[in-house]
């Protein structure tokens, strides 16, 4: 079916590409960032309307821009049809083996209004994308729209010569892989340079948190557990040798609760008895001596 949306494509392609070219920027918001087009789309990639979710998506590099937060990513669409709003989303997606992976780890809902007719009519549109954070290395960055929804809108290309190319892939609901441009059969790629996608990340300095890993999370769980068992077992060893009558039930030779079994070596609590109550100064202290009879003098 793949086959059906790119023949489609190629018949569009070539009429839209007929039409006068020269469509500025427009948004100020979007002259900045990692730029791969030259502003001026030469013809659109879009997707016949019985696609429900087609896909462009442009390689990038974390290493292009000055950090990894993102904030600004902006879209040049245009559109042939009479509606002139074009609901979408900005997706990005992770490198598995030099093409885009299966699911995106990013996807941003966005909406485009009003969308200029033709190529002349093709200008960008700013998304506001902060909070998406890339990952080092390469990545993908593109958009997908529902065509049978919103058709005839078509997703800004640059096909001037003097133009660096740049990877693309493509892929739509009823395709399980995607396709690059570059080995693409469709004649319609042949000129390609780049899709009209560009980045804008934020220039403020990360502060980059040192994380454990699972090796260190799994030594540091085991320290924190051992820690606090011998919390607990000196715990239940100061409760058995300060209290005298309380807790005394709970304690059984060696000042040791009822049922534990005294560490080698370990001293027992001082005058401690099997199951007698416990006095901490016993031993220490001399016995009292007896009281003096009651006065019984009248
Ligand atoms: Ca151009």
């Amino acid at each position: 079916m793949r086959f059906a949306g790119k023949y489609w494509l190629a018949g569009m392609a070539f009429w839209v590409g007929a039409i006068t070219a020269g469509a500025q920027p427009g948004d100020p918001a979007c002259t900045g960032g990692v730029v791969k087009d030259d502003g001026s789309p030469e013809t659109g990639w879009g997707w016949i309307p019985s696609v429900i979710e087609g896909q462009y998506v442009q390689q990038f590099h974390s290493g292009e821009l000055p950090t990894r937060n993102l904030e600004t990513v902006c879209i040049c669409w245009l559109r042939t049809s009479t509606d002139w709003e074009l609901d979408f989303e900005v997706v990005f997606y992770r490198d598995v083996a030099g093409e885009p992976a299966s699911t995106p780890f990013a996807a941003i809902p966005a909406t485009a209004t009003p969308v200029g007719e033709g190529v002349a009519g093709g200008r960008f549109f700013a998304v506001d994308v902060s909070g998406v954070r890339i990952p080092f290395g390469t990545f993908y960055l593109g958009a997908r729209w529902n065509a049978s929804a919103d058709p005839f809108f078509f997703l800004c290309a640059d096909t001037s010569p003097a133009t660096a190319p740049v990877n693309v892939f493509y892929i739509d609901d009823r395709a399980d892989e995607w396709t690059s441009v570059f080995d693409s059969a469709d004649p319609i790629f042949i000129p390609h340079r780049a899709i009209m996608v560009r980045a804008v990340a934020s220039e403020r300095a990360e502060i980059e948190i040192p994380t454990l890993g699972h090796t260190g999370l799994w030594i540091l769980g085991a320290l924190l557990g051992a820690a606090a068992l011998g919390l607990l077992a000196a715990r239940r060893l100061s409760l058995c040798c300060t209290t005298t009558r309380s807790v005394s039930a709970r304690c059984g030779a060696g000042g040791l609760p009822n049922g534990s079994r005294p560490r080698s070596g370990g001293a027992p609590c001082p005058g401690a008895v099997a199951g007698q109550p416990v006095d901490l100064n016993a031993g220490s202290r001399a016995p009292e001596a007896a009281l003096p009879a009651p006065d019984r003098a009248l």
